[in-house]
């Protein structure tokens, strides 16, 4: 029985990651952080599975990770754990680099001195592209070979570590590769991110019409930029590559992504043409707090490495993703 150990277990991936890990006949053991509040809602469902179990550990803090590991011994490390919200990152800076970048060098050391065998997957990010590529026109992508030019410090962690495990497996031969996941999203997806910022605010107006209210008394969803383009999957697809990317026999790094690009605008027009609104404007306000002070204008990949090397291929289209998480935000509110 394989072993694997997920650092962000309690996230929107770890959820979905240890599902899969589960049903592939893994013993999972994941990281929770001791917060006051509840943090394990998302993987509520199988935290009866007598082959998950789950340890107290912060990934800033050396000691717990080299404890972690060392009781472990696991197969497969997934480091899934990061201050993940790019425009918070603006705000906590410091924060940001001591998760994103300190916390995975942290699990990379221990595993030089401590368990070389262990398998590691690092969780980058298309934001590491930043703006390296400005046009919006269709024909532009990103692939493994594009050029990095981070605009956020949640972006310049995110790179410091891709580039740290991409070291680590060369320098020390650490089978330690890097999955630079497009944006997903799902059911699951964090309140503050925009699509599910979008399709909670659909399931209120929703319900407000429903009971009665017209378009004057309706709320406002106050929102940043929405001419940002990005390639948007679901989180289930995306969690399959991660794995898949553990089980090839050499390391290496994957973009991960649809291969269509999508407007924060149409992600708005699908959304509310999905409770039969057809013009987002009146209920919509651009709102200066929610603009960034440095923004990645467009995102658009090519996973043909990862179809050619791993079989893997996106299922999830963008209109099955918003009618999924509408759908979910709508039932949830209506029960
Ligand atoms: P998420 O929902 O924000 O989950 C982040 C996880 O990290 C949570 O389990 C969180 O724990 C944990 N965490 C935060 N600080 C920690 C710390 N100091 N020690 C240990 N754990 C800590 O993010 P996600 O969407 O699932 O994304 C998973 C990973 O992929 C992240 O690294 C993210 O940056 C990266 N990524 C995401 C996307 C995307 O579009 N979703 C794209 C590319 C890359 P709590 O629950 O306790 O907060
Ligand atoms: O923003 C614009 C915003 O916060 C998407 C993370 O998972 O994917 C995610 O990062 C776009 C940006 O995701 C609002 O300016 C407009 O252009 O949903 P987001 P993100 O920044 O792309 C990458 C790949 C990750 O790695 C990250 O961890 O939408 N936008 N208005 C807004 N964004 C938010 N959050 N809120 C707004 O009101």
């Amino acid at each position: 029985m394989k072993k694997a150990l997920l650092f962000g277990i309690t996230g929107q991936d770890g959820s979905y990651l240890a599902e899969l890990l589960l049903d592939e006949g893994y013993k999972v053991v994941g990281v929770t952080r001791r917060v006051s509040t509840g943090n394990t809602s998302r993987i509520s469902h199988i935290m009866d599975d007598p082959s998950l179990g789950l340890v107290e550990g912060d990934i800033t803090d050396y000691s717990s990770v080299l404890r972690i590991i060392e009781q472990t011994n696991p197969d497969e490390i997934y480091n899934l754990a990061a201050m993940s919200h790019v425009g918070t990152s603006f705000n906590q800076p410091i924060l940001s680099i001591d998760v994103t970048c300190t916390g995975c060098l942290n699990i990379l050391e221990v595993l030089r001195e401590h368990s070389p065998h262990t398998r590691f997957y690092q969780a980058s990010s298309s934001e590491m592209f930043g703006d390296a590529i400005t046009e919006r026109d269709d024909d532009k992508f990103q692939d493994e070979n594009t050029l990095f030019n981070p605009q956020s410090p949640y972006a310049i962690a995110k790179l410091a570590a891709h580039h740290a495990t991409r070291l680590y497996r060369q320098s020390y031969g650490l089978h330690a590769s890097c999955g630079i996941l497009f944006n997903h999203e799902s059911e699951r997806r964090g309140g503050r991110f925009v699509t599910k910022k979008i399709t909670k605010y659909i399931a209120r107006l929703n319900q407000h019409f429903l009971s009665g209210g017209d378009v004057e008394s309706a709320p406002k969803l106050h929102l940043g930029n929405l001419d940002a383009k990005r390639d948007w999957g679901h989180a289930e697809d995306y969690v399959r590559a991660m794995w898949l990317i553990l089980q090839q026999d050499e390391p290496s790094d994957y973009v991960i992504a649809t291969g269509e690009t999508h407007s924060v605008r149409d992600f708005l027009v699908a959304a509310f043409d999905q409770i039969g609104v057809q013009d987002y404007t009146d209920f919509v306000v651009q709102d200066p707090r929610f603009m960034r002070p440095s923004e990645v204008p467009y995102l658009k990949g090519n996973a043909s490495k990862a179809d050619v090397m791993l079989g893997w291929k996106p299922k999830v289209s963008f209109g099955e993703l918003v009618s999924r998480m509408v759908n979910y935000d709508v039932s949830e509110l209506q029960n």
